[in-house]
């Protein structure tokens, strides 16, 4: 591997072309560098720009996470995207976004690292580590939802080097996981493709129709979990998830328990086999 290409910058017209017919990257603001791709896509929103909208950047002074945490953005490595979404839904549902897009991006992932997996809520993992993170940002006025932020962080050719050293043993790249070096082209228009169709999926079916598809790419089946936030902190076997969302428990006293958000943490960690390990995944997006 030549290290010159793997600080390339991203060949945005090759994206552009690839992108041309379609819905999700049609239009597509690339930058060298923001604070943040959602805080860009956010003002654009806010000027009238149409859904599917894409913002690229080669990275991020402060990328973001949930609850002000910070999303660690290498330049040249990685892709940082947010995308415009204007759902027909109400606030409540839009944390179901969040979830599409865990889909979207495992399944993209997995064309490269057939290992990738969704970890409930935001997140999705190789071989246990984070590999990616979601971060759906909503807009309401007195009416609903104007619109959303879409941003997802992909780990694609980072080096263990490009992480702070808390992260090391917690965050993974396609690269590391597979040993080969990436095609960020490809990688965000395989990306930006999944989005779509799974978005558009889930538009027409609710998050009940693409359900089975999720499960079926989930880490968490079978696994015995922590979960922690806002002060409390529940243990629990993941069964599954329910029609809404919502992350389904049984708990020691064998009762069921529905966990709306949190962070959770996979007791034993991932070599650990699973009680119940997913279902063989049976298709992947078009
Ligand atoms: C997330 O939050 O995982 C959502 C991350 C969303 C990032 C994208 S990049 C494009 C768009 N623009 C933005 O500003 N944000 C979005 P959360 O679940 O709160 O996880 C954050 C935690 O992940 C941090 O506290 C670290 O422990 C870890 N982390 C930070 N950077 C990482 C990285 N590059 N790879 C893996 N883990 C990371």
């Amino acid at each position: 591997m030549s290290p010159a290409l793997s600080h390339a910058a991203l060949a945005t017209g090759d994206l552009r072309r690839r992108r041309a017919a379609a819905h999700f990257g049609r239009t597509i603001h690339y930058y060298d560098s923001v604070d943040s791709t959602n805080t860009v896509a956010r003002q654009l929103a806010l000027n009238g720009a149409a859904e599917g909208t894409a913002v690229i950047a080669e990275t991020q002074t402060r990328g973001r996470g949930r609850l002000g945490r910070a999303w660690v953005s290498p330049p040249f490595r990685n892709l940082y995207l947010s995308i415009i979404l204007r759902p027909p839904l109400a606030a409540a549902e839009v944390a179901q976004i969040t979830l599409v897009a865990g889909l979207a991006t495992a399944e993209a992932a997995g064309e490269w690292a057939p290992g990738a997996a969704i970890k409930w809520p935001n997140d999705v993992v190789v071989g246990g580590r984070k590999l990616a993170g979601i971060l759906a940002e909503m807009e309401t006025d007195a009416e609903g939802v104007r619109f959303v932020i879409l941003g997802i962080g992909v780990n694609l050719n980072a080096a263990a080097a490009d992480f702070p050293p808390e992260l090391r043993d917690k965050a993974v790249s396609l690269r590391a996981a597979t040993g080969q070096l990436i095609d960020r082209v490809a990688f965000a228009d395989r990306l930006l493709s999944c989005l779509e169709h799974r978005y558009d999926l889930f538009l027409r079916a609710g998050f009940a129709g693409i359900r089975p598809l999720w499960e079926s790419h989930s880490s968490l089946n079978g696994r015995q979990v922590e979960i922690s936030g806002g002060g409390q902190r529940l243990v629990g076997v993941v069964t599954g998830i329910a029609d809404d969302g919502t992350l389904v428990l049984r708990d020691a006293a064998q009762m069921e328990i529905r966990v709306v958000a949190g962070d959770v943490t996979v007791l034993g960690g991932y070599e650990k086999e699973a009680a119940s390990p997913p279902s063989a995944r049976n298709w992947e997006c078009p």
